[in-house]
């Protein structure tokens, strides 16, 4: 596992768990089921006694194709949210591409921003991580959702993915960024096709090797709709809905743990919470 010294307050002899609440319409797996701050707080609530570590708040749907909400909408979304579950004291994250969103969170007493376009939607959220002193979360990235199936294409999957990463975290670094505090994420699914997200998984060792805590968020995505699909009354192929990926969400949080990640994101906690201590446990042995 990779030392997370800067990240004393999210440190764990196993791999983290992170819960999500999408305070979205529009998610693909949880869209409008969180969209009152009351409902999303209980939701935040109920994924900590199952086992989450943390919970991570978004206000802004990244699905493939989902365009953009402003960035009053997004805090009118989150802030409230992030206020009740920090008042519970619970750890929260705010999974924002905006520094003034981010800025917002951090104000209300979320500890990370969790920014999936790795600090490269927004030219001041570098600054402002770097300024906060927030842990940061810099996910793999390209483009914006609406267009980001577009850009798919790469000489090498793992060597760019890792390529590409490391300059996100050198832009971090030059703004002032503690190392320290450098989160990254291979970004399943984003700019990424089914078979390219199976082939990051079975990589994972090369971005444990960048010398940051991983984060792996496969929670539900498509892709695991496609492993499982079965062929419908008329021959066509039917993805195995969201709700129904759990089993394969956990088999990848049993393997991303072996692995070396330091965080999961996942939609339901209870699996994943104990699949982190079996891998912590069996690695126990081997030590
Ligand atoms: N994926 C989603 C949202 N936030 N954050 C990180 N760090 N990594 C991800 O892969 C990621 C994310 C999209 O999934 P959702 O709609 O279930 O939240």
């Amino acid at each position: 596992m990779v030392p997370s010294s800067a990240l004393s307050g999210l440190a764990a002899d196993r791999c983290l768990v992170m819960g999500v609440v999408n305070v979205t319409p529009d998610s693909f797996s949880d869209g409008g089921k969180w969209l009152d701050a009351a409902t999303a707080i209980r939701h935040g609530v109920d994924l900590v006694r199952d086992g989450a570590d943390l919970v991570d708040v978004g206000g802004e749907s990244t699905r493939p194709g989902a365009t953009r909400i402003d960035a009053e909408e997004e805090m009118r979304r989150v802030v409230p949210v992030i206020e009740g579950l920090v008042a519970e004291g619970i750890t929260v994250s705010v999974d924002t591409m905006r520094a003034s969103t981010a800025r917002r969170a951090l104000d209300a007493g979320a500890a990370v921003v969790n920014d999936v376009s790795g600090g490269r939607a927004d030219p001041q959220m570098m600054a402002l991580a770097a300024e906060a002193g927030s842990p940061i979360v810099l996910m793999h990235w390209r483009q914006h959702s609406a267009v980001m199936q577009n850009h798919t294409h790469y000489d090498d999957l793992v060597a760019d993915i890792c390529t590409e990463l490391t300059m996100q975290v050198a832009a971090a670094l030059d703004a002032g960024v503690d190392p320290g505090l450098i989160i990254v994420d291979p970004g399943l699914g984003f700019s990424k096709t089914g078979d390219q997200n199976w082939t990051v998984l079975a990589h994972l060792d090369a971005f444990t090797a960048l010398g940051h805590p991983v984060l792996v968020a496969a929670s539900r995505k498509r892709f695991l709709g496609e492993l499982l699909a079965v062929e419908g009354p008329s021959g066509e192929r039917e993805l195995r809905p969201p709700d129904r990926r759990e089993a394969a969400t956990t088999a990848i949080t049993t393997m991303a743990a072996a692995a070396g990640a330091w965080c999961v994101r996942v939609h339901e906690p209870a699996a994943s919470a104990d699949a982190v201590r079996v891998v912590a446990r069996l690695a126990g042995e081997t030590r």
